[in-house]
This record gives structure tokens, C-alpha cells and sequence, in this order.
């Protein structure tokens, strides 16, 4: 892969940084002072990119950089900088269409030849992963990432939009090409070969490691879903919706890191949320003190779960009825003549093929953590690798279960059933 760098790119420190914004007057002015005065710090732990707070007299601002490379692997793995537009782009949309649920941090400006992002400091609130590992509960989560899903999701559809403004934005959004490589490889395809930067913990999960690539039904499943994924553009998807993309306090919740956003199946965020869910509620077993001790914290997330998808269902209905004003469905063959009932039963059967879709995309959203590049801090950080394997080998036989069986379940209590007999009999290593 062959990467351009903009003319006049570099990649900032903590101490660079401060020349950057003092040498902006919007930006300046939000922080105050002078560069004295200013406190910056790098604090990205994700995969990709720099992120630097800075603090000055008057304010303070996040400044998100993307990187040349795959931070987590190093410059052998190069990576285009315009990452950075997408998410800008992301951003607005989502600022626009989300409006009764989570928001996205406000953004201050953005600079595509630095591939930068300069946008508010959630000072209060921390990243949805780590409150998940510690065992916080958050009483709107539910609501606010429903409502964040179902709106961005169904606003950026062929349900709302007009055909004009639908296919300029998946033009736009289609030159995202190498995040999309990414996941096509990291999410549908390493974890079922061997793949050079596969990993998991062995030798626990060696014999369920290797099954996988023998597991027929499975990867005929995952490549069912890699062909949604490549070839349906439903929607403007987040594209990353894990718990590491949302962060929160006790009343209020906010959706950040957009980078991998494009036109494509809706499902693939509702199930990257379901699927970081159910990681969480593997996990917990790794965490508890003693036996038991977080047995309340996973009936909470089961019940998330639940909530959010009615949180999610309703609002969908919500819009379907009142925002329906796009290429699909159009009111002139049902509402128009006199056949509500028929747009009703559309509506079914649209949430029908919807659920279907989140649960296999959850199935394959939990595997890739489990065994391919990039696992996930709630197993990583159960240091006991022998009890850090049970609750792995036990979400991996969820998200088999998701993947193989999406078509059978009928409602999220139905997954919250399985999730629960699977953590009670435990997977066999
Ligand atoms: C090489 S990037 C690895 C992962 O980090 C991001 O969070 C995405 O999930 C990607 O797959
Ligand atoms: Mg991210």
C-alpha cells in the first residue's frame, strides 16, 4: 500500500502541539494564554491515532491526529491520513441527525493537511470499557445509545433520504477504502486461517482457535456477512461502535471515533454494540472478587441489551411512521391508498431481516476480539490466563451461536437466554 502524506504534515508531540494551536486564533482563543500556560498530554490507547488533551487559562479541547501507520502495530503497516475526513464528515452527520439520544463531541475545527480534529474535552466522563470493567452501572445508557443508533441509522437511510443527497454521500464516504479493508480482513476473514497477526491465549484456546478454520457452517455465516458488509449501503454506519467509542457519566453519553464510517449495513453497528455487551458480560467472571460477586452487574448488562434493542425498535417505528419521506417504501403505495397496514407489515418485516443482521454481525464482532488482531481490555485484563480463557472460550461460543443461529432467535430475551445458559455451563476448552 502506498501512502501519500499531505504537504506540510507532521506528526505532533505534546510539546509541538502547543505551537500548532497558539498559531490559530479560534483555537487560541478557546484555550486562553500563552503557550506557558497551556498543559498538553498524549493520552491515545486506541489503535490508531495521537490524542492530546490540552488545558490552558480559559479552556480546554481534544486534538485528535491521525498517524501514517497502525499505531498498534508500527510503521510497517502503513495507513492514509484522510481517515481523519471521514470522521470529520462522520461527525457532522451524526452532530445533525442524532437528536434525542447521545451526541458527539462538538468540534472545533478541522485541519485535513495536518488530519486532525480539534473538538470538546469530555472532562467528566470516561470511555463505556472502562466503566464496564469496574462494574458501573449507567441507567441511560440504554436509551441514549438506542435512540443514537436509530436515528443516525434510519436519518442516513433510503428511508429519509433523497436519492441525489443518498448517492453523493456514499460517494463520499466510499473512498474510505482502507478502514473498510481493515475490517473486511480483521473482523470476516483472519479469524477463521491463519492469519500472520492472530492471536489468543494459548495454549487454553488452542483447540477452539484452531476449530474455527475447520468450522464450516461458521465461516459460511461470516462470509454471508462480509458480503452485507461489502455490498449493502443501508446507512451511514459508525463503522467501530464498540465500548471503546462511547463515553459517559451518569447522565449523559456521547459517541466519539467515527474514523471507520462509510455507507453500509445498519446492523454492523447495532451488533458491534451487542457484541462489546456480551464481551462485557463474559468478562465479569474475570473480574468478580469472588464467585458470584458480579452476578448482578451481568443480569444488568443482559438487561441493557434488551432495553436498548426496544429503545431502538421503538424509535425506528417512530421514524418509519412520521421521517418516511425517502426512496423506500414510499407513502404512495401504502399510507396513500389507504394501506397503512401494508407499510406496517413492511416496517415488520424491515426490523425482522435488522435483528437478523445485528446478531450476526455481533457473532462475528465478538470472535475477531477473541482470536484476531486488537482483542478487547475486559478480557485482556484478567490477569489469570486460565480463567481469562474460560470466559473467552465461553463468548466465543456466543458469538458462534449469533453467527451460525441469527435467523432462529426471536427476540433479544431469547439471546439474553443463551448468553446465560452458555455462562452457566461453561465452554469446554
Ligand atoms: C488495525 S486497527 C484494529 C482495530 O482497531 C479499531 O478499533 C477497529 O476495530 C480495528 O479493527
Ligand atoms: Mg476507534
Amino acid at each position: 500500500m502506498t501512502v501519500t502524506t499531505p504537504k506540510g504534515y507532521t506528526a505532533f508531540s505534546a510539546d509541538t502541539i502547543k505551537g500548532y494551536i497558539s498559531g490559530i486564533d479560534e483555537l487560541a482563543e478557546r484555550v486562553g494564554g500563552d503557550q506557558d500556560q497551556m498543559e498538553t498530554v498524549e493520552i491515545g490507547d486506541g489503535n490508531l491515532n495521537l490524542v492530546f488533551i490540552v488545558k490552558g487559562p480559559v479552556g480546554s479541547m481534544i486534538i485528535k491526529q491521525a498517524l501514517p501507520y497502525v499505531r498498534l502495530v508500527g510503521e510497517s503497516w502503513p495507513l492514509p491520513l484522510k481517515r481523519s475526513y471521514f470522521e470529520y464528515h462522520a461527525l457532522t452527520r451524526q452532530a445533525r441527525t442524532s437528536t434525542s439520544g447521545a451526541r458527539v463531541p462538538q468540534v472545533y475545527r478541522f485541519d485535513e493537511a495536518k488530519a486532525l480534529i480539534a473538538m470538546e474535552y469530555l472532562a467528566d466522563h470516561i470511555i463505556l470499557r472502562k466503566g464496564l470493567i469496574a462494574g458501573i452501572e449507567y441507567p441511560k445508557i440504554a436509551r441514549d445509545l438506542g435512540l443514537f443508533m436509530a436515528e443516525t441509522l434510519f436519518r442516513t437511510s433510503d428511508l429519509h433520504m433523497e436519492t441525489a443527497r443518498k448517492k453523493q454521500d456514499v460517494a463520499l464516504f466510499s473512498d474510505n477504502v482502507e478502514l473498510c479493508d481493515i475490517t473486511e480482513n480483521l473482523v470476516f476473514t483472519d479469524p477463521y486461517h491463519d492469519a500472520e497477526m492472530n492471536s489468543w491465549t494459548s495454549p487454553q484456546l488452542d483447540r477452539l482457535a484452531l476449530a474455527l478454520r475447520q468450522d464450516r457452517d461458521l465461516k459460511v455465516a461470516v462470509q454471508v456477512m462480509k458480503q452485507k458488509f461489502t455490498s449493502s449501503s443501508q446507512a451511514l454506519v459508525h463503522g467501530d461502535l464498540h465500548s471503546g467509542s462511547v463515553m459517559v457519566t451518569q447522565d449523559d453519553t456521547q459517541v466519539i471515533d467515527p474514523e471507520f464510517a462509510f455507507y453500509g449495513p445498519m446492523g454492523f453497528d447495532t451488533g458491534a454494540l451487542f457484541a462489546n455487551y456480551l464481551l462485557a458480560y463474559f468478562s465479569q467472571d474475570g473480574h468478580a472478587g469472588k464467585p458470584g460477586e458480579r452476578d448482578d452487574y451481568q443480569e444488568w448488562l443482559l438487561t441493557t441489551i434488551i432495553d436498548t434493542w426496544q429503545v431502538f425498535e421503538d424509535r425506528f417505528r417512530a421514524l418509519w411512521r412520521s421521517e418516511r419521506d425517502g426512496i423506500l417504501y414510499p407513502r404512495a403505495l401504502f399510507e396513500d391508498q389507504d394501506d397503512a397496514p401494508g407499510a406496517e407489515q413492511a416496517l415488520t418485516h424491515t426490523l425482522r431481516a435488522l435483528f437478523c443482521d445485528t446478531l450476526g454481525f455481533a457473532g462475528a464482532k465478538m470472535i475477531r476480539r477473541l482470536v484476531g488482531l486488537a482483542h478487547v481490555e475486559d478480557m485482556g485484563s484478567i490477569e489469570d490466563p486460565d480463567l481469562r480463557a474460560r470466559c473467552e472460550a465461553n463468548a466465543l461460543s456466543m458469538g458462534r451461536e449469533l453467527l451460525v443461529g441469527r435467523d432462529l432467535f426471536s427476540s433479544m430475551n431469547g439471546v439474553c437466554e443463551v448468553a446465560r445458559r452458555i455462562r452457566m455451563e461453561g465452554t469446554r476448552l
